[in-house]
């Protein structure tokens, strides 16, 4: 390699000196300048530099994230008692029984789990379309009533 690049200096040198002698000897002959010497085949070890990838663009907004949320419900109290999304995010709520009989409810967004017992949990998924503060609640019984809800709060 580094005798392809010591041929290589003395080729250009070479070149250089003539074309300077040239036009000193002749300084009226306007003669284009040589072509530069094309390396010999023999040269070609030379490692092409590989493609330059174009930098990859952000991929475009989600629409949406995913905000997952774990609720607990004993009796008769969910937590957390509220959750806070942005309007088109999927949300994702994984309720776990702590104690008792009980489901997680929202009526607005058709998201509703099974009736669980103590130690049981399932994941309900949905995406908030709407702004608004939306009530969750337990459809056991009257749980409800006796203060088992909470609020989804969606915002722009
Ligand atoms: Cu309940």
């Amino acid at each position: 390699m580094k005798a392809v690049i010591a041929i290589l200096v003395v080729v250009i040198l070479g070149v250089g000196v003539w074309y300077f002698m040239q036009n000193s000897a002749a300084p009226a002959a306007e003669t284009p300048p040589a072509a530069a010497p094309t390396p010999t085949p023999s040269a070609g070890t030379e490692q092409t530099p590989p493609a330059q990838t174009p930098p990859t663009a952000p991929p475009p907004a989600a629409q949406g994230t995913v905000k997952e949320f774990t609720v607990t419900g004993t009796n008769f109290e969910f937590s957390p008692k509220e959750m806070r999304v942005k309007r088109g995010d999927r949300v994702r709520v994984t309720f776990v029984s702590a104690g008792g009989m009980h489901d997680w409810v929202l009526e607005e967004f058709n998201a509703a789990t099974q009736q669980l017992a103590a130690g049981e949990r399932e994941t309900v998924e949905f995406v908030a379309s709407k702004t608004g503060t939306f009530e969750y609640y337990c459809s056991v019984g009257a749980h409800r009533q006796m203060g088992m809800t909470g609020n989804l709060i969606v915002s722009e």
